[in-house]
């Protein structure tokens, strides 16, 4: 039984199923305008292209990133990083399903308010957690920033204690931002909830003292930590896991956006929507509409006028708002439309965090052919002065988030 099954995963057949329609490099974000939203086009490295699927696995997330490896060889610790990233949504993805349950342990509030003034949720600490652990036991992470954790936590100096459990500590490291489970106040009532995580590169020289806390850092030991603090245009990958009906982890790394969906019968990641891409124009729009009347004018003025069928398409809009960001982005890059926080009188810079949502988001979104602003500025060139600092962002399809540009230019 055990035999015939690893060979019938050995057995791959010839397919263009998962040929990549138009291959590009992997390269940085680059500081595009909002008229060029494609992606660079500077040629260094390559997009693997899948000629032969395997009938019983398909494309599996680490066969991807074997390939993406092998055929740029400077990316080769950050497939390892993707490596954590799979095993992590994967575990993720069982303890969302199982935290309903009477008897589950992760059910309910851990009784502490983070940094942001929010009930932590016992399912956000334990995912900070877990996910913080993946991917420090690469060996390729410096500094990590999560919504969960007050200040950025370098992960070379600090947790001294542990060093000995991570096994190779040299090649390059990067600086990883995450929101661990995105959307946890709806995951009592089953709707969907997901994984957002940044990486860039970190600075290779950074060395910060385990008791480097606050004032009690030195500037150069401040400056490594800050070295979070980057534009969304020096991410070198993005991605996002979607707890849903299925588990789906997206992710780009400057060339394009890939979708897997989990295989729960082998435990894998299989590549279901190779370079996606967000229609130009649709009919949605998804915003927490009660918060209308405190929007300033040009967003209020988009959001009636594809209500009534007034904007520059002519047709009347639908509304879909699950209030969970990574479904709705999700469902926005697959049918199109457009997904917002805008600021409001209450809150100028709208509810979503730039560094672990708005950024990697936004890097997704425009990897996916679409655009994604504050309605004055592209969302991927802000650079955060605080680790938790919020950001208006409106993103989607390029026709109709144009609109909203549009209007905010007008003003
Ligand atoms: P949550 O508070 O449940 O974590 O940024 C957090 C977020 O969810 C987003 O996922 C979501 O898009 C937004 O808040 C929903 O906010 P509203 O409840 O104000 O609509």
């Amino acid at each position: 039984m055990k035999i015939s099954l690893v060979v019938s995963l050995l057995v791959c057949t010839a397919s263009h199923a998962f040929v990549s329609q138009s291959p590009r490099p992997f390269v940085r974000a680059s500081s595009q305008v909002f008229a060029t939203v494609e992606a660079p086009v500077a040629r260094k490295t390559k997009a693997p292209v899948f000629d032969e699927v395997c009938e019983t696995t398909g494309v599996t997330l680490s066969r991807f990133m074997n390939e993406v490896a092998m055929l740029n060889p400077e990316l080769k610790e950050l497939a390892i990083l993707f490596g954590a990233i799979d095993t992590a949504c994967k575990a993720i993805t069982n303890l969302v399903k199982r935290s309903q349950l009477p008897s589950s342990e992760t059910l309910g509030y851990q009784g502490e308010v983070n940094v942001q003034g929010e009930d932590q949720k016992k399912l956000d600490v334990i995912t900070n957690d877990l996910l913080k652990r993946a991917l420090r036991f690469t060996g390729r992470l410096g500094v990590l920033a999560s919504e969960e954790e007050d200040v950025p936590v370098d992960l070379i100096g600090n947790d001294k204690s542990d060093s000995r459990d991570i096994l190779i500590e040299e090649g390059e490291k990067y600086v990883a931002v995450f929101d661990p489970l995105d959307g946890s106040s709806n995951v009592d009532a089953g709707i969907p909830t997901g994984t957002i995580i940044g990486i860039y590169e970190h600075d290779e020289n950074c060395v910060v003292d385990p008791d480097c806390i606050g004032d009690d850092c030195s500037e150069q030991e401040a400056q490594c930590l800050a070295n979070t603090l980057q534009p969304g245009t020096n991410l070198v990958a993005a991605a996002y896991c979607l707890y849903s009906s299925s588990t789906i982890l997206a992710l780009t790394l400057g060339n394009g956006v890939y979708m897997f969906t989990l295989d729960e019968t082998i435990g894998e990641f299989v590549l279901s929507k190779p370079n996606v891409k967000i229609p130009d124009d649709a009919t949605i729009y998804s915003f927490n509409e009660a918060n209308l009347e405190m929007w300033d004018a040009p967003m209020r003025k988009c959001v009636e006028s594809w209500r009534m069928g007034t904007g520059k398409s002519g047709k009347t809009f639908s509304s879909r708002y699950i209030g969970s960001m990574v479904g709705d982005v999700h469902r926005t890059l697959l049918y199109g439309g457009v997904f917002g926080y805008p600021g409001d009188t209450k809150n100028p810079n709208g509810k979503l965090r730039l560094l672990y949502e708005g950024a990697p988001m936004s890097f997704i979104m425009e990897q996916a052919g679409g655009i994604s602003t504050t309605g004055k500025k592209r969302v991927m060139e802000i650079t955060p002065e605080v680790v938790h600092q919020r950001v208006p962002v409106i993103m989607g399809s390029k026709n109709v988030v144009q609109e909203v540009i549009d209007a905010y230019a007008a003003e």
